[in-house]
C-alpha cells in the first residue's frame, strides 16, 4: 500500500515518473541515494535499525597550496621535439620523465569526510519498505511500518544554508529511540559539547586543510542526551538532525580558513530558521532550477511500475522504456544542480560523492575528456549558472597555467595537461606518454565560448571569456611548430589521449587548437578589439595540420596513417571535431564526416561508462538515432561482466563509478533531439525509432533561444521558440531552414 502510495506521490503532470525507487536499503555505496548542495553532498542509504549517511565536502583535499610547475623544464623542449621527429619515442620519453613533468609527478586527491550514523532500538521487523530519490524536489526518503506504525525519513543538503538535514518522524502511537554520532574519516578529535552537538576536527595533513564538522539534533517529545560517544534520543514524535561540514580552505593559494567559524555559523543559522523553512528554501532553490527543462519520451506503464533496480535489469533485457532515457537525463540535471553551483567547486570525477581518502584517479579534474563531458549539456539543459564553478575553477587554473606555459615552453598565455586538482596543478603528471598533452585549456576555452553563444552575454565575453582565450590560444602562437617536411604546423610533444605515447601532432590536438584560434578571432571580432591579432589566429588556424582520411577510410588519428582497424580503445579522441567540436560536419565536410563514422565502426561499441555516454553523442552527430540509442541501451547495462554500466543508483560505472557517464548520456540524448553546432537549430536531427512521440521543453540553443519541441509519429509537429522579442535564429528541421525571429511570448514555427 505504502509502496503503491510512494509510487503515485511523484507522478510528474504529464506522468513520467522523476523518481529513483527501492524496495530494500542500500547495502552497497552504489546503491545509496545522492543529495548534494554543490558544496556538500552525501549518499543516503536507509538502513532500518542501522542508517548510514555518508558525506562529503568539495574543498577537503590532500594536499596544500603548491606550484608544480618544473623550473627549467623548458630547456629539454627542443630536445624532445628532435627524438620525435626522429622516431626515437622511447628516448623523448625517458627525457621527459626525468626533465619535463610536474614536481612533484603526481596531484592529490579529493576526501571521504566521514559519517553520520543512527542505530536505532527496538526497530526490527519493518514492512512496506519504500526508499526514493525524488529528482523535482531532491528529497531522499524512506518510509516503512512497524506493527501496523509508520514511520518516515527525508533528507537534503541545502545549496543555500550549508547543512545537510536529516528529519525523522514517527506517524503512530511508537516513538523515536535512537542513537546519533559521527564518524570522521581522518580520525581527528571528537567531542560532544553542553548543548549535545556533536563535533568533529581535524586537518587532512601538516599544513594542509583543517576541518570540522557538527551535528545536532532537535526533537518533538521525548528526551535528548549524551554519554560521550553518541547523542541520545529518546521517546521523540519527530527528529531533526542538522549536519554542518566546513574546511579552511580559502582558495588554491590559502587555506586560512577557519572551519569552526564555518561550521558553527551555518549550524546555528540553520536551527534558527527550522526543518520546515530549511526544507522550503531547499525545494525552491532546486526547482528554481530543475523546473526549466522537461522531457517526455512515452510511457510503458508496466516499466515505470518497477523499482530502479528492476527496471534497469528489464530494459537491460532489451525490453523498451523511453522514460528510462528520461529518468536518466533528467538525474544527470539533478545531478549537476547538486554537485556544481555558483561560489563551489566544479563537479569532479565522481561529482561530490567520495566515500574514499584514496579515491580513483584522485576524484580530479582529468580533463582529456572527463571534465568536459560533465559540462557538455549544462547550457543547453537550462542549468547555465551550473556552468559558473567550472568558469572560477579555470580562471585559477589560468593562473598556475601561466606559470607552466613559461617554465615548460617559454610560451606568453596558459597551458593545461590532462588533469587539474584543487592546488589547480597544471603540468604534465603520471607519465610522459599521456600526462604530457597540451591542450586541456584549449579544450575547456570552449566552455567559455558556449556560454557567449548560448547566453549572448557581452560583459562575460568581455570580462571572462575573452581573457581566458586569448590566454590559451597565444600559448598556441608561441608553442606551435612546423613540420620538418610538409611545412604544416604541429603541437607537441603531446598524445592522442591516452594511446600510442609520445607523438608530435595528434589529430586531437589540431581539432581543439583550430577551434579555440578561430572561435577567439570570432569573440575579438565580436568585441571589436585585437585586430591584428585576429589576423594571425585565423592565418595560424589555417596552417594547422588538416585532418586525414587513411588506408581503411578513417579519419587518421595521427599526421601517419598507422591506425589500427582492431584497435577498441576507450578514448576516441581524433573525432573531436565531430563531437564536441563542429569542424566536421554532413554539411561542410562530407568526406571527412564519413571518414570519422568509419573510425568510431573500427572502435566499436563498448567502451568504459564514459566512453559509452561519447559514443551516444558522436552516433547524434552522425544523424544515426538508433545507433545512439543503442549506445544508451549499453551505458544503462547493469554492472557486471565488461567494461561500463549503470550502478542500481543510476551512477554510471567507469567502473568503478564515474559521473561523467551521467552527464554525457544527458549530453547524447538532447544531441539526438536537437544540435545547434551547424549554422542553424536544427530538429530530431537524429531520433531514433524507440522515441517515436514526445516532447522537450525549455532547451537552451545558440542564440540565447529556449525551445519547446514536440513531435509525434517521427515527425515534428511544433516548435515554440522564445527568448528576447527580435531575436533571430534559423531552424532546420529534415534539410530545410526557417529564419526565425521572436515574438513577445515566443514564436511558433511549423513545417
Ligand atoms: C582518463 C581515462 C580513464 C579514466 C580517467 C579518470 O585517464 O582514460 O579511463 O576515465 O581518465
Amino acid at each position: 500500500m505504502l509502496a503503491t502510495l510512494a509510487l503515485f506521490a511523484a507522478l510528474q503532470q504529464d506522468g513520467t515518473r522523476l523518481e529513483l525507487w527501492y524496495t530494500k536499503p542500500a547495502e552497497a555505496w552504489t546503491e545509496a541515494l545522492p543529495i548534494g548542495g554543490g558544496r556538500i553532498g552525501a549518499m543516503v542509504f536507509g538502513g532500518i535499525e542501522e542508517e548510514r549517511i555518508q558525506f562529503n565536502e568539495d574543498t577537503l583535499w590532500s594536499g596544500q597550496p603548491h606550484s608544480y610547475a618544473r623550473e627549467g623544464a623548458v630547456e629539454h623542449l627542443a630536445e624532445i621535439r628532435r627524438l620525435l621527429w626522429e622516431g626515437k619515442q622511447q628516448e623523448a620519453d625517458e627525457l621527459a620523465m626525468r626533465e619535463f613533468m610536474s614536481d612533484p609527478i603526481r596531484q592529490k586527491a579529493y576526501q571521504n569526510f566521514g559519517d553520520l550514523r543512527i542505530s536505532f532500538l527496538n526497530h526490527a521487523g519493518a514492512t512496506d519498505y519504500v526508499r526514493k530519490l525524488d529528482l523535482d524536489s531532491a528529497l531522499a526518503t524512506v518510509e516503512y511500518t512497524i506493527d501496523g506504525d509508520r514511520f518516515s525519513r527525508e533528507a537534503f543538503a541545502s545549496y543555500r544554508d550549508g547543512v545537510i538535514v536529516y528529519r525523522l518522524e514517527a506517524h503512530g502511537e511508537k516513538r523515536l529511540n535512537f542513537s546519533a554520532w559521527l564518524v570522521d574519516a581522518h580520525e581527528g578529535e571528537k567531542s560532544i559539547n553542553s548543548k549535545n552537538e556533536f563535533i568533529v576536527k581535524g586537518r587532512v595533513e601538516e599544513g594542509g586543510v583543517r576541518y570540522e564538522a557538527r551535528m545536532s539534533v532537535t526533537i518533538e517529545e521525548g528526551t535528548i542526551s549524551s554519554n560521550g560517544l553518541t547523542i541520545t534520543v529518546e521517546g521523540a514524535k519527530s527528529a531533526t538532525v542538522l549536519l554542518a561540514p566546513a574546511t579552511s580552505f580559502v582558495s588554491p593559494w590559502s587555506v586560512n580558513g577557519d572551519p569552526n567559524t564555518r561550521a558553527m555559523g551555518a549550524l546555528v543559522r540553520a536551527r534558527r530558521r527550522g526543518w520546515e523553512d530549511l526544507r522550503k528554501r531547499h525545494i525552491e532553490d532546486h526547482q528554481g532550477l530543475f523546473r526549466r527543462m522537461s522531457l517526455d519520451l512515452g510511457h510503458i506503464p508496466e516499466a515505470e511500475r518497477l523499482p530502479t533496480d528492476e527496471r534497469l535489469v528489464r530494459f537491460a533485457e532489451g525490453k523498451p522504456d523511453p522514460g528510462l532515457a528520461v529518468l536518466l537525463a533528467q538525474y544527470g540535471r539533478y545531478l549537476m544542480i547538486a554537485s556544481s553551483r555558483p561560489g563551489t567547486q566544479p563537479a569532479n570525477l565522481q561529482g561530490i560523492w567520495n566515500d574514499s581518502n584514496r579515491p580513483p584517479w584522485e576524484s580530479k579534474y582529468t580533463v582529456n575528456i572527463n571534465t568536459e563531458m560533465n559540462y557538455w549539456a549544462v547550457e543547453r539543459a537550462n542549468l547555465s549558472e551550473c556552468h559558473d564553478a567550472l568558469f572560477d575553477a579555470l580562471e585559477e587554473v589560468a593562473r598556475s597555467g601561466a606559470e607552466v606555459a613559461r617554465e615548460h615552453y617559454g610560451a606568453r598565455g596558459w597551458v593545461l595537461h590532462h588533469n587539474f586538482d584543487i592546488w589547480r596543478g597544471a603540468a604534465p603528471i603520471n607519465a610522459a606518454n599521456h600526462g604530457i598533452w597540451q591542450t586541456g585549456g584549449a579544450w575547456l576555452s570552449q566552455h567559455f565560448w558556449w556560454r557567449w553563444l548560448y547566453s549572448q552575454d557581452r560583459t562575460f565575453l568581455k570580462e571572462r571569456a575573452y581573457p581566458i582565450m586569448k590566454g590559451a590560444s597565444l600559448f598556441f602562437l608561441d608553442a606551435l611548430t612546423e613540420h620538418p617536411v610538409t611545412g604544416e604546423l604541429v603541437s607537441g610533444p603531446s598524445n592522442s589521449p591516452e594511446i600510442g605515447g609520445l607523438v608530435m601532432g595528434p589529430t586531437m590536438d589540431h581539432n581543439i587548437i583550430r577551434h579555440l584560434l578561430r572561435s577567439t578571432a570570432d569573440a575579438a571580432s565580436e568585441l571589436g578589439i585585437d585586430e591584428d591579432l585576429q589576423e594571425e589566429l585565423r592565418t595560424t588556424a589555417d596552417r594547422i595540420a588538416k585532418n586525414k582520411i587513411g588506408q581503411y577510410g578513417q579519419l587518421q588519428e595521427w599526421l601517419e596513417d598507422k591506425d589500427d582497424p582492431n584497435n577498441k580503445h576507450r578514448h576516441v579522441s581524433h573525432l573531436w571535431g565531430l563531437h564536441p567540436g563542429e569542424e566536421i560536419t554532413v554539411t561542410k565536410t562530407p568526406e571527412l564526416f564519413k571518414a570519422a563514422q568509419k573510425s568510431l565502426e573500427m572502435r566499436g561499441d563498448g567502451g568504459t561508462g564514459w566512453s559509452m555516454g561519447w559514443k551516444i553523442n558522436f552516433w547524434a552527430r552522425l544523424r544515426d538515432g538508433d545507433h545512439a540509442h543503442l549506445m544508451l541501451r549499453n551505458q544503462l547495462k547493469p554492472v557486471g561482466g565488461g567494461g561500463g554500466g549503470t550502478y542500481p543508483n543510476m551512477f554510471d560505472a567507469h567502473p568503478p563509478f564515474q559521473i561523467d557517464g551521467n552527464f554525457g548520456a544527458l549530453s547524447g540524448i538532447l544531441e539526438m533531439i536537437i544540435q545547434d553546432h551547424d549554422g542553424a537549430i536544427e530538429i530530431l536531427p537524429a531520433l531514433p525509432r524507440a522515441w517515436p512521440s514526445g516532447s522537450l521543453k525549455g532547451v537552451r540553443a545558440r542564440g540565447a533561444v529556449e525551445l519547446d519541441i514536440s513531435w509525434k509519429d517521427g515527425e515534428m509537429t511544433e516548435v515554440v521558440v522564445r527568448g528576447e522579442p527580435d531575436t533571430t535564429v534559423t531552424i532546420r528541421y529534415r534539410g530545410n531552414d526557417q529564419e526565425v525571429t521572436v515574438g513577445p511570448g515566443g514564436t511558433s514555427v511549423s513545417w
